[in-house]
């Protein structure tokens, strides 16, 4: 092939994308609760050994293109729209108004929103540092990302307290650090039950999201469990206000089975945000775009989550690739992630009423006849022909991942 002229490659591209096939309508993709990141889409490609590879672009292109594409719901961090100096004053209220406007125009919400406290440099010590005065400031970044959550109509309030740790050990006490955050997220509550009934609106969701490590070296909350732990532990006032957001690779992260700790987060009422995304196994946080490294795994969470009903939303939590340019994130990155997670629940759907699956898990179910349920070695014998259908069963998500079970064939 002869080398491609830079003011072709964009068409070469969208040419590429139109031949892949297979994209879904932006009406499709609206009714999905899919959400979409200010920060994922402007996010530049910088990172400590990297420098920005894209452009910087504001949350009016954003919202447009989401719009365009058919994502209907729209997140972000308080400083990624708003600078420091500006929150909680006049700044703040006119960018507001610039975001409401926006949304408005282009027929998209507000589904979370959710507060820095790891970039700036006041977080320095994390969140809940000793200095009482960086823990004032924590209570009233979170308190204000309330009002501005209220004042966009969100449902769901997010935080990550990846800075709420340490790199060296030994300066800091725990279990007071802990008391301390746990008196930030009460401060956020409260406030949401205050302007709640103000507004007559119900209050927010407010979601924890683990990350077992980076950027702190040790992190006090790192898992999903630990932060169940923590929300009934006491120290949270509201317990019942406050959940989990998992995200798919910071579970990864430190070797679990997603579905496994979605399921926890489930038997506890407490799973009510979902971050999508993927990425490798005990590796740090690549953020790939969901389906590109572990399909198969993401269609069994999937199944997990449509089975038992779960309708919160699925929040575009990835970083397209620096390989990716500007005008790339919008015609192959944004609506591709989209479109796998469709076809992945899609395909779901499928694993769930299919019959063979479904026999086999009554079968399973049912168990196997003329047991002493006293006696191990009859109870072995009972059941032992049935067990050869766990792997029959993963066998037949594998063949509907492929497209076997309609029928799709490799050189028979
Ligand atoms: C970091 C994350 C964060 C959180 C966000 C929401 C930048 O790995 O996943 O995204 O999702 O801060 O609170
Ligand atoms: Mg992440
Ligand atoms: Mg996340």
């Amino acid at each position: 092939m002869k080398p491609v002229p830079p003011n072709q490659q964009q068409a070469l591209v969208e040419r590429l994308m139109q031949a892949c096939g297979g994209g879904y309508s932006p009406e499709t993709r609206r009714k999905h609760f899919i959400t979409g990141p200010q920060w994922a889409a402007s996010y530049q490609g910088q990172a400590l050994f990297h420098a920005p590879t894209r452009t910087a672009i504001g949350f009016e292109d954003v919202i447009r293109e989401f719009a365009k594409i058919g994502i209907g719901y729209w997140c972000t961090h308080d400083t990624d729209v708003i600078p420091t100096e500006q929150l909680g004053k006049d700044g703040q209220h006119q960018i507001v108004a610039r975001i409401q406007k926006s949304l408005a125009e282009h027929g998209l919400k507000c589904s979370m929103v959710t507060t820095e406290t790891f970039y700036h440099e006041v977080f320095v010590a994390g969140p809940a540092a000793e200095a009482p005065e960086v823990r004032c400031y924590a209570a009233f970044r979170v308190r204000n990302t309330v009002d501005i959550g209220h004042e966009l109509g969100a449902e769901y309030a997010v935080y990550w307290p990846g800075s709420l740790g340490y790199y060296t050990q030994g300066a800091i006490d725990e279990t007071e650090s802990l008391r301390w955050y746990a008196d930030a997220l009460n401060a956020a509550c409260e406030r949401d039950i205050e302007i709640a009934k103000k507004k007559n609106r119900p209050t927010l969701k407010h979601c924890l999201e683990a990350k077992p490590f980076e950027p702190q070296g040790e992190i006090l909350l790192p898992t999903s469990d630990a932060m169940l732990g923590f929300i009934f532990s006491g120290l949270v006032k509201r317990p019942e206000m406050v959940g989990l957001n998992p995200e798919y690779l910071h579970e990864l992260m430190w070797g679990a089975a997603v579905r496994a700790a979605l399921a926890r987060a489930l038997v506890c009422g407490k799973l009510f945000h979902f971050d999508i995304n993927d990425g490798y196994r005990l590796k740090h946080d690549v953020d790939i775009a969901i389906g590109l490294v572990n399909p198969l795994d993401w269609l069994n969470v999937l199944v997990l989550l449509r089975s038992h009903g779960y309708n919160g939303p699925f929040n575009l939590d990835y970083k397209p690739p620096r390989t990716t340019s500007n005008a790339g994130v919008w015609a192959v990155s944004v609506p591709t992630m989209v479109d796998r997670f469709i076809t992945l629940w899609e395909m779901a759907g499928e694993v769930i009423s299919d019959p063979i699956i479904t026999e086999a898990t009554e079968a399973l179910k049912a168990g196997g006849t003329g047991a002493d349920t006293k006696n191990a070695e009859s109870i072995v014998k009972a059941n032992k022909e049935l067990l050869s259908l766990h792997e029959l069963i993963a066998h037949r998500i594998f063949q509907i991942l492929i497209g076997a079970h309609r029928g799709r064939t490799y050189s028979l």
